[in-house]
């Protein structure tokens, strides 16, 4: 999470020291890179946050509302450590941000890894030195640290991005983007609120904006499919249970693309359109991902079956909204699924409060922001507060924002102008000893991230013990391992209905940005991948000796 061109003067720079890796970034991954490096390989590491504390995503993302947007707890926590499993309690099924937060502020404090992290550090500099085989990174607190590697756990969902309407900077209001958000609360009490924006953290925010603002304005620019979240309060048995099978289950999400629910074997047409009706039916009321992952086999392939169930949750909308021409414009018209699925709280039935009105920008476009308004083309929206839930530059946006100088001084800006190349979503040809955790080309948010940071720095973690084992002083993959990285993500995306779709999986909420599917869709596969290519002696990659 640490990344701007805020420097410091050359002359105000302090040589801070020599480590054996730094880790950029105090989120879920790289508060683990540093646990793994430092107290499982007896490392020395640095880690850097630009944040004040740990938490990454949990520690910007605290809109009202905000909470895990997957099938959370007990899953979405570290799964490597039996006494922090049994040790930690989850009070709710769907872990709100507090909640999470307050799990890594102990997983820090547990693990002593605040001793070995600075905050408020943003990294200005990051430039690899091909004589030494080491990376420098300057800091704008003044800082020079060297480390033969560089982690970067940066974040997947990090760089917010603001639209540029005109005038947007001439309101003269409060103004939050849901990723930004302040650490002081946020009185919506008598205020007219806009929302930009409904994807999961606008769709988790309205409705509590709305129990206390006099009134809230929604621009909605695409309708959206979500799912009620049915988040309740977690038992004991339920905990106990996964304390009890902890193993099992591990290897079971490690098998199931990170979840530990079975997914159906069952076809659409072994079913008739009365069956498959109570199917969806009852995985709605199940809630979560259910209805995506268990009705039958290809909802993300199969455009018939898709259109079924986009259908079926078009007619949930329909019965949850009670004005028809709103219910009309929050119709989603993309395939179910291939946008991030959204998990709700009472997000449609939002839409029957009399102090909530939806803007279509498809049909009334904005045309401009005055100080204290909303001007579309077919009226006046007044406003005291404008909420941005307008997203990332997702996966690719904090890398570039970090901007590496790799060999040669090629910049990380220059090196994916076009395409974000990497292989194995961890390494990019021409930086050498400089590993991502989700990086672009990896499971990342299609696995459960904190599983897939543990498994991914592990993998990492056995690479550098092999450039020590071996005397090899630099690691870095080939142009050409990277080429057949970029066909197999591909040729797995174009089997499915996701590329079909304008999302920011596709690059598509980024005016510019070039059109490339950002993740890896078969987690499982992914991580067996990673295994062969070790087992192989680390095929697509180079080495060099220590010099
Ligand atoms: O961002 P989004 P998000 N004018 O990009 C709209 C994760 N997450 O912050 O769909 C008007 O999904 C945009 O419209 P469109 C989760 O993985 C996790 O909600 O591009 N509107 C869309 O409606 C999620 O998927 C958690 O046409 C504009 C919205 O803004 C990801 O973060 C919680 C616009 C952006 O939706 C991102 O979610 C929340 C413009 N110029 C999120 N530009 C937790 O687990 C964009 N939009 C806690």
């Amino acid at each position: 999470m640490a990344s701007t061109t805020r420097g410091a003067q050359p002359n105000d720079v302090r040589d801070e020291g020599e480590y054996d890796a730094i880790v950029i970034g105090a989120g879920f991954g790289g508060l683990y890179a540093l646990h793994h490096l430092r107290d499982k390989m007896g490392l020395s590491v640095r880690a850097f946050d630009g944040a004040g504390g740990v938490g990454g995503t949990w520690w910007y993302n605290r809109y009202p509302g905000a909470r895990v947007d997957a099938p959370s707890s007990p899953f979405y926590a570290y799964t490597f450590s039996k006494e922090l499993v049994n040790e930690w309690e989850w009070t709710e099924t769907q872990t709100s941000q507090a909640a999470v937060l307050a799990y890594l502020e102990h997983f820090a404090d547990r693990f002593d890894l605040r001793r070995d992290i600075q905050f408020d550090t943003w990294i200005s500099d990051a430039r690899y030195d091909e004589n030494t085989q080491r990376w420098t990174i300057e800091t704008d607190t003044g800082d020079r640290v060297t480390a033969q590697f560089l982690i970067c756990a940066v974040g997947a969902l990090f760089v917010a991005h603001k639209p540029d309407y005109p005038g947007i900077n001439d309101f003269a209001g409060e103004c939050h983007h849901t990723g930004r958000w302040p650490h002081e609360p946020v009185s919506f009490s008598g205020k007219r609120v806009g929302v930009i924006g409904t994807g999961s953290s606008g769709i988790q925010s309205i409705p509590e904006i709305a129990k206390e603002a006099e009134h809230v304005t929604v621009f909605q620019r695409t309708p959206q499919y979500a799912l009620p979240a049915r988040n309740r309060p977690i038992t004991t048995e339920e905990l106990s249970q996964y304390r009890e099978n902890w193993d099992s289950l591990r290897a079971t999400m490690c098998a199931r693309g990170g979840w530990p629910f079975k997914t159906s074997r069952r076809r659409a047409s072994e079913d008739s359109p009365a069956q498959r009706r109570a199917l969806y039916e009852g995985l709605w009321d199940q809630g979560g991902i259910h209805l995506a992952i268990n009705s039958y086999v290809g909802v993300l392939v199969d455009k018939d079956l898709n259109n079924e169930v986009s259908e079926f949750v078009r007619d949930k909308i329909r019965e949850a909204v009670r004005d028809p021409e709103t219910a009309r414009k929050l119709m989603p018209d993309y395939y179910f699924g291939t946008k991030r699925l959204i998990l709700d709280n009472g997000y449609f039935e939002t839409y029957n409060r009399e102090n909530v009105a939806l803007v279509d920008l498809r049909e009334d476009p904005i045309e401009a922001f005055t100080g204290s308004s909303v001007r579309t083309r077919k009226g006046e929206h007044k406003i005291d507060i404008l909420v941005l839930a307008t997203g990332f530059d997702a996966v690719s946006g904090s890398m570039l924002k970090l901007n590496p100088k790799g060999r040669g001084g090629m910049s990380l800006v220059e090196k994916w102008d076009e395409r974000f190349d990497t292989y194995l979503g961890t390494t990019i040809a021409g930086f050498p000893n400089l590993f991502m955790i989700h990086g672009p080309g990896s499971p990342g948010v299609f696995f459960t991230m904190p599983l897939g940071a543990e498994r991914q720095m592990e993998w990492v973690g056995n690479c550098i013990r092999h450039l020590r084992d071996n005397g090899l002083g630099a690691i870095e993959s080939t142009p050409d391992a990277e080429t057949l990285w970029d066909k197999e993500i591909k040729q797995i995306a174009d089997h499915t209905l996701y590329p079909l779709t304008d999302s920011w999986y596709m690059g598509a909420n980024i005016p510019g940005k070039p059109r490339q599917f950002v993740g890896h869709l078969r987690g499982s596969q992914y991580f067996e991948r990673l295994a062969e290519v070790a087992e192989a002696g680390y095929e697509g990659f180079a080495f060099e000796a220590v010099r």
